[in-house]
């Protein structure tokens, strides 16, 4: 076993705000394949970590008024931040790197001068577009309308002494790479990259690896000033993880070249064609695979920190379990295509899948082996070929099926292999009717014992497969089915007849409790909401107008004090409040206001407030009204507020307000 390696990785986030939904999608995607590789008896690397330089970050540290450190750290590190999620989505790595470690710093400067040494990275001047929330750069050509062409936002102009990598120089072996090899995947990938990128006007563009507008970067050691390009740095990660370059590890000659890399499909680009060019200008092996997956979507864009259109982990893990969560993610949408987010989808899922199929089959078959045998079966049996080998062969066939998925990366495909056979074993419940059987016990003891022998068995099969997506709870169910190491591994997933003849069951409390979908959706929904509100910044105040009004023109504007001496609510109106008000000239003035939904006629009577009285007449709602009070709005947690401007009681009705 010893030359059974498989490394494999996600990307590095980058600590801007708080992960989401989107991000453990790939993260949960690489988790479940390292298990299964690791439950094959593979020996396994699975890194991941955080991309902490670049531009954003060193903004987003000044905005925050700390270093970018102190910045990066609060979101990696600190509770409820990227490592704590991590452990929350129970992903087991066997790595984590952050990008500002001592040892990837160096290692980064040794690689930038190796590249510069070899000819690969020469100085020039970079002048062109920047799209700083992708840090990315683009030429004019390559722009979406003016806006960046990955996340459609304003690009900045960019203009600066830089280094250049010459990636025009491997374009025919990237393109070769692309069109003739396995390496990125799906296919449906392959053309864009060749005809964007390589294939289009002027060829493969030379990349700007250095920056000098900022300082939040590797320095680049043989020019004070530069720094490294963000994604020149962040894509050796997969390396300088192994040790390459740097003595904190030496895993490089186990695990390189990287088996896949589990990527999402905005950054393609980068691990597709300028990743295999740095490794090529250095000789390096590449890594066998570049796995492109879709997008988390919502509302139908995608989700995104910086869209605001996010859903947290933390709050569903806490609702449904972490294992419902991660099924859900690798169950419902194909990995390498985007996938619409609902609330409604999730909890379908959980209904259908976890608590109607896998949930009922594992409390149905504990129950009645409990209840009819006490919990241990005899160890007889008494098959019907006729009913039993169409169930066994589906279940002795299972593994060699989701294997063949899983192998491309079809987790969804590989779930509903597992599924069909769930969906059977309960159609095998009501043919054989156990609590038919069980009427007659000298009969049919036997029969209804190797009925409930085969439910376990299949149990046992789907459990063993299901393990990688939900860990903790298949270590459930295989504890109610009394299977031991032996019965948990790999091999003895193909083979029928594991647990012993005797097999001894506990029957355990519900793994997936059925959820009542109209008041948790509205549940849900309240509390999106209500986070979306927390989101928003606590008071938003109108920017103020541009536009100059010359005095003279302010003073015809004739502001007034009034005092409120009856107020009513208009009928068949949920806006509208109908004052009485003593404009101080002896006949009453009628003002209507929309402001009901923030006063109560009687809480205003009496008070002195202040109208602009020669507005022209105007009709609302059948009524005239002379003029309009005037009130101060903000919105508050995205509620609009509104408070109507009062003056001091002192004040006699008609004084002028200048
Ligand atoms: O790109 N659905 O970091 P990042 C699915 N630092 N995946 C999503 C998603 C969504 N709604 N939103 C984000 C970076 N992702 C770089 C990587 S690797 C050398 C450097 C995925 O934090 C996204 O597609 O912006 C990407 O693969 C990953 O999260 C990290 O995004």
């Amino acid at each position: 076993m010893d030359n059974k390696h498989f490394y494999i990785t996600t990307p590095i986030y980058y600590p801007s705000g708080k992960l989401h939904i989107g991000h453990a999608y790939c993260t949960v995607a690489t988790d479940a394949m390292a298990r299964y590789k690791r439950l094959q008896g593979y020996d396994v690397m699975f890194l991941t970590g955080t991309d902490e330089h670049g531009q954003k970050i060193e903004d987003k540290a000044k905005e925050a008024g700390v270093t970018p450190q102190q910045f990066v750290d609060n979101i990696v590190t600190a509770p409820g931040g990227v490592l704590d999620l991590w452990k929350l989505m129970n992903v087991q790595y066997d790595r984590f790197i952050r990008t500002t470690d001592e040892y990837h710093v160096a290692a980064i400067q040794k690689i930038f001068r190796k590249m510069y040494e070899n000819g690969d990275i020469y100085k020039g001047s970079y002048k062109g577009k920047y799209c700083k929330p992708c840090e990315s750069f683009w030429t004019e050509s390559q722009l979406a309308d003016g806006k960046c062409p990955d996340c459609g936002r304003e690009v900045i102009d960019a203009e600066e002494e830089a280094y250049f990598f010459q990636a025009s120089k491997y374009a025919d072996r990237v393109r070769d790479l692309l069109l003739n090899t396995d390496f990125l995947e799906p296919k449906s990938r392959v053309h864009e990259m060749v005809n964007n990128f390589i294939d289009c006007e002027g060829g493969l563009q030379d990349l700007c690896v250095s920056r000098t507008s900022f300082t939040w970067g590797v320095p680049v050691d043989f020019d004070p000033g530069h720094v490294v390009y963000v994604w020149l740095d962040a894509l050796f990660n997969y390396m300088t993880a192994l040790g390459y370059q740097n003595d904190k590890y030496n895993d490089a000659d186990r695990f390189w070249p990287a088996d896949v890399h589990f990527v999402g499909k905005e950054i393609v680009r980068f691990h597709a064609i300028y990743w295999p060019a740095f490794l090529m200008s250095l000789d390096l092996p590449l890594p066998k695979k570049v796995y492109g997956h879709g997008w988390l979507m919502l509302d139908g864009g995608r989700m995104a920190k910086s869209k605001g259109n996010v859903v947290d982990p933390y709050m569903l893990a806490e609702r449904y379990g972490v294992d419902a969560l991660r099924f859900f993610l690798l169950r419902t949408f194909p990995f390498g295509t985007d996938g619409n987010f609902s609330n409604e989808l999730l909890i379908q899922t959980i209904n259908t899948d976890l608590a109607n199929d896998l949930g009922n089959l594992v409390s149905r078959t504990t129950a009645m082996a409990d209840k009819y045998f006490d919990g241990k079966l005899p160890a007889v049996r008494q098959d019907n070929p006729e009913l039993d080998s169409g169930l066994t062969a589906m279940v002795t066939d299972l593994r060699r099926r989701y294997e063949e998925q899983m192998k491309k990366f079809q987790f969804q495909n590989a779930l509903e292999e597992v599924f069909k056979v769930i969906q059977r074993a309960n159609k095998y419940i009501d043919e054989n009717a156990p609590w038919t059987l069980a009427k007659d016990m000298t009969a049919n003891g036997t029969r209804l014992a190797t009925v409930l022998y085969n439910l376990l068995e299949t149990i046992r099969v789907c459990t063993v497969l299901l393990t990688p997506f939900m860990p903790e709870s298949c270590g459930r169910i295989f504890a109610q089915l009394g299977a031991d190491e032996t019965a948990r591994t790999w091999d003895s997933a193909e083979k029928w007849g594991v647990l012993p003849a005797g097999a001894e069951v506990h029957k355990g409390e519900n793994l997936f409790p059925r959820i009542d979908i109209t008041k948790e959706l509205e549940e849900l929904e309240r509390i999106q909401e209500e986070a979306k509100k927390a989101a928003l910044p606590a008071v938003e105040i109108e920017p103020q107008a541009e536009e100059k009004v010359d005095f003279d023109t302010f003073c015809r504007s004739d502001f007034r004090a009034v005092k409120v001496k009856d107020c009513q609510r208009v009928k068949k109106s949920d806006k509208l409040l109908k004052f009485t008000l003593d404009d101080g000239t002896g006949t009453d003035r009628q003002i209507l206001s929309g402001i009901a939904k923030w006063y109560a006629p009687e809480d205003l009577l009496g008070k002195t407030l202040v109208a602009i009285v020669n507005l022209p007449p105007r009709k609302m709602m059948g009524q005239e009204s002379q003029g309009m009070l005037i009130s101060a709005v903000h919105t508050e947690k995205g509620e609009e507020c509104l408070n109507l401007l009062m003056v001091d009681d002192k004040i006699p009705a008609g004084a002028k307000l200048c």
